[in-house]
């Protein structure tokens, strides 16, 4: 809550048990935030990406759903932020396929639970939603890689759901005033994301094989090319986007794009390692619908964010693997 005379920003960030909210908590508290992070209960904790903010005093946790609109209006009354991150969601493609009802309520009715409450609640709250390239789908990629205005026909369940977000900001901007912007992010990665995601499934799998734990891996489709990130970058991306005097909605990339097969060989002879000796393709990795080819061009958000990144695909690997390896190592 504020105080009279206190210049301290507040910021609400949903997902904050996530990959890029833990660091987006980093990286506001780093300056001078007071971050109020929304999680959802579970039956085993799972904060293991934001223990080591507890000590901040700047740091506070409430529980809340996706689903849960009373909360949502509790907090901001009480919290009054400045800001508003909204990066909770079911996050994996594949699995939205099994549970497209759930995901679509949660990404989708989540974020239109959270304009609704902001449009409604008397407080000035800049509000970020994390869109997704994904919502591009399969429409036809220009050479220089998809923009702002680009084409979008999104290919499942997920991305769909992310598209009606994404649309419905632009229309809570248009018709009531709010700050609001999405950051069409490309795919992001980090010693911190989920193991179940390709590029972290490639580096773990490396570094057990490389310690004798295992001998063999699975994955889907090698032929998909990825746009890969940073997530340390990325999350600078979403701040400065609540910086500028007008909301809009920016491109986040790299624009590189690589083949799932050349991300597992970059990190497999980092490794000293031949993948084709342990890899095994599991048709049930495959999906419905697949996104074969996402390439960003993020030259808005350079030009205007003054925005660029750190890291490319290979630095990216190359951290995740040796974070792989020592965390296994620790372990074990
Ligand atoms: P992530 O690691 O999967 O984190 C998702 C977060 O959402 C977790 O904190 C999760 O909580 C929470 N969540 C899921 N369902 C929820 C529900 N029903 N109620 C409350 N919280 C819920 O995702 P991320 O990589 O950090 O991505 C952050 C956001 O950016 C997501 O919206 C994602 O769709 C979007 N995005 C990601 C990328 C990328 O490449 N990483 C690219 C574009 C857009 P639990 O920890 O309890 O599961
Ligand atoms: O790592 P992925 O699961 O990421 P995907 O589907 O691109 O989605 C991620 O990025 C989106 C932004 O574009 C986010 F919106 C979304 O929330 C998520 O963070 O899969 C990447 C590629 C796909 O083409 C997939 O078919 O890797 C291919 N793949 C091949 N084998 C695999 C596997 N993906 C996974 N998860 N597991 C495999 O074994």
């Amino acid at each position: 809550m504020g105080i009279i005379g206190d210049t301290m920003k507040t910021a609400i960030i949903t997902g904050i048990t996530g990959q890029d909210g833990s660091y987006l908590a980093e990286l506001l508290l780093s300056k001078g935030y007071k971050v109020v992070g929304l999680k959802r209960r579970t039956s085993l904790l799972n904060t293991e990406r934001v223990d080591h903010l507890y000590e901040n005093q700047k740091f506070h946790m409430e529980y809340w759903e996706l689903n849960d609109i009373g909360s949502l209006y509790r907090y901001i009354n009480f919290y009054e932020p400045d800001e508003f991150y909204n990066l909770a969601a079911q996050s994996h493609v594949r699995v939205s396929f099994d549970v497209p009802e759930s995901t679509v309520d949660a990404v989708a009715m989540g974020t239109l639970r959270i304009l609704e409450a902001i449009r409604n609640t008397p407080v000035e709250t800049k509000f970020y939603q994390a869109s997704s390239s994904e919502m591009y789908g399969d429409a036809p990629c220009p050479v220089t890689g998809y923009t702002e205005e680009s084409r979008m026909t999104p290919a499942s369940p997920y991305a769909c759901a992310k598209l009606f977000s994404h649309n419905l900001v632009r229309n809570y901007r248009e018709s009531y005033g709010i700050h609001a912007s999405s950051g069409i992010l490309f795919n992001h990665e980090s010693p911190r994301r989920g193991e179940t995601f390709v590029t972290r499934k490639i580096t773990r799998a490396a570094a057990r094989i490389k310690l004798g734990l295992d001998k063999s891996f699975e994955l889907g489709n090698l032929d998909a090319k990825r746009d890969w990130g940073h997530a340390k970058d990325y999350v600078e991306a979403m701040w400065l986007m609540l910086q500028q005097e007008s909301p809009e909605d920016y491109v986040i990339s790299t624009g590189q794009t690589t083949t799932v097969r050349d991300f597992m060989e970059l990190v497999f002879q980092h490794a000293g390692l031949d993948p084709y000796e342990y890899l095994k393709i599991n048709k049930r990795l495959l999906r419905p619908h697949e996104v074969p080819y996402l390439l960003g061009d993020s030259s808005k958000a350079r030009n205007t964010l003054k925005w660029s990144p750190s890291y490319d695909v290979k630095s990216m690997a190359i951290e995740m693997y040796e974070g792989d390896l020592e965390s296994i190592k620790m372990e074990r």
